[in-house]
């Protein structure tokens, strides 16, 4: 089937090889697809129309390979990046397998293991420059606890910024081209994670010493895990100028982290992301942090990359018909209607503009009497998510 939805390479759409090589192990199941190789993920991602293919070092790196098997490997993985034209956009450290991160990496109790957390993400920097990374993920999922009788949550923040500071020193002593995101959880795999929104992160940045280094990578299923408004965290990140990547997938309110195809569960939300990002000209990938349903087989898998992009695509046109949409547009320039009255108390404060402010009169009855016709407004939007508009 061919239409306007197929994916591009302007379209930017990346998988993790971790995502559409997840073989389906869960806390309650044993994995249900025999694993590929980094090579054949590579060739599944471009057979479905992926941009991009983004890696943990140890996905693409067994944690105990030879010099002698990392260099065969990443050989042949660069062959098939140049087989299939994609790319690398993004790289990461898996910092949250190995039984040493047990009890987190960077702000581990353990300085041996915050020493080694900072070696092996030195190692995966220069993996993932290597293959043409821009941009570097650190997400803690380890960094957290159990019990808060066993870190000292200040501190622990201090071993991350020691450790952020440590690692953007690193990359500028390097010369490379190469920013961070990071990238928060509210709890799972720990009890609690450190820095568990996205808008901790924002103000965790700007205690680093290279702050305009350091960006977001939001998450829609982490900030649904924590009951908050995935486009509003976007939003601000954007604005701060530190959308510097973006997980995307879905999940429900209140569960544990799903992961689920794009768009599989709250289709409004998805609708009003795509929306901010294309209005707003977002220009990085299109990230799926996702993995197909434990009931698939390797189509199953493709069918569920593809749904991703789809839907992507699907909801981008109908963000382009809403913001063309007359009786929308028509309710919305009514909405925001501003006469001019109130513009001399816009902007900054002087003392003028206070007394001015003090001395004008207003009618507070009339102003809790207008009704707003969002009512109309959200029923038109969904109606034309429904296709019948
Ligand atoms: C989980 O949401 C995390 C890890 O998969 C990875 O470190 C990061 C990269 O997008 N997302
Ligand atoms: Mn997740
Ligand atoms: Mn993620």
């Amino acid at each position: 089937m061919t239409d306007q939805y197929e994916p591009r390479p302007e379209h930017k759409f990346t998988f993790g090889l971790w995502t559409v090589g997840n073989i389906g192990r869960d806390p309650f199941g044993e994995p249900v697809r025999q694993p590929l190789s980094p090579v054949e993920l590579v060739h599944l991602l471009a057979e479905v129309g992926a941009y991009g293919v983004n890696f943990h070092d140890n996905d693409l790196v067994p944690i105990d390979a030879t010099p002698a098997e990392r260099d065969r490997i990443v050989r042949e993985f660069k062959q098939a990046l140049e087989e299939t034209g994609l790319v690398v956009p993004m790289a990461t450290t898996n910092l949250f397998t190995d039984p040493a991160f047990k009890d987190g990496a960077l702000t581990s109790n353990d300085p041996r293991v915050r020493a080694y957390a900072l070696q092996k993400t030195m190692n995966a920097i220069d993996l993932g420059v290597e293959l043409g990374a821009k941009v570097y993920v650190f997400w803690g999922g380890r960094e957290g606890t159990e019990t808060d009788a066993s870190k000292d949550p200040a501190g622990a923040i201090k071993r991350y910024r020691e450790a952020i500071n440590f690692l953007t020193e690193y990359v500028i002593d390097q010369g490379y081209d190469l920013r961070f995101a990071l990238e928060a959880k509210p709890n799972e795999p720990r009890g609690d994670i450190f820095l568990p929104t996205t808008g901790a992160m924002l103000a965790f940045i700007e205690t680093l010493d290279h702050p305009e280094m350091v960006g977001v990578n939001p998450e829609v299923a982490h900030e649904h895990m924590a009951g908050l408004n995935f486009v509003h965290a976007v939003a601000q990140a954007w604005e701060a100028g530190k959308l510097f990547h973006i997980d995307l997938n879905d999940q429900a309110f209140g569960r544990y982290d799903q992961d689920f195809r794009f768009g599989a569960v709250n289709l409004k939300s998805a609708f009003f992301l795509v929306k901010f990002l294309e209005d707003v000209g977002y220009e990085g990938s299109r990230h799926f942090d996702a993995h197909a349903y434990r009931t698939e087989d390797y189509e199953g898998v493709k069918d569920f990359a593809r749904g991703c992009m789809r839907t992507y695509l699907i909801l981008k046109e109908k963000a382009r018909q809403w913001n063309e949409d007359p009786e929308i547009q028509a309710l919305l320039e009514e909405i925001r209607a501003d006469d001019g009255s109130m513009a001399a108390y816009q902007g900054a404060y002087s003392a003028d503009k206070a007394a001015a402010l003090r001395a004008e009169t207003f009618d507070r009855v009339a102003l809790g009497q207008r009704g707003l016709a969002y009512e109309r407004l959200d029923q038109l939007t969904v109606e034309l998510l429904l296709g019948v508009r």
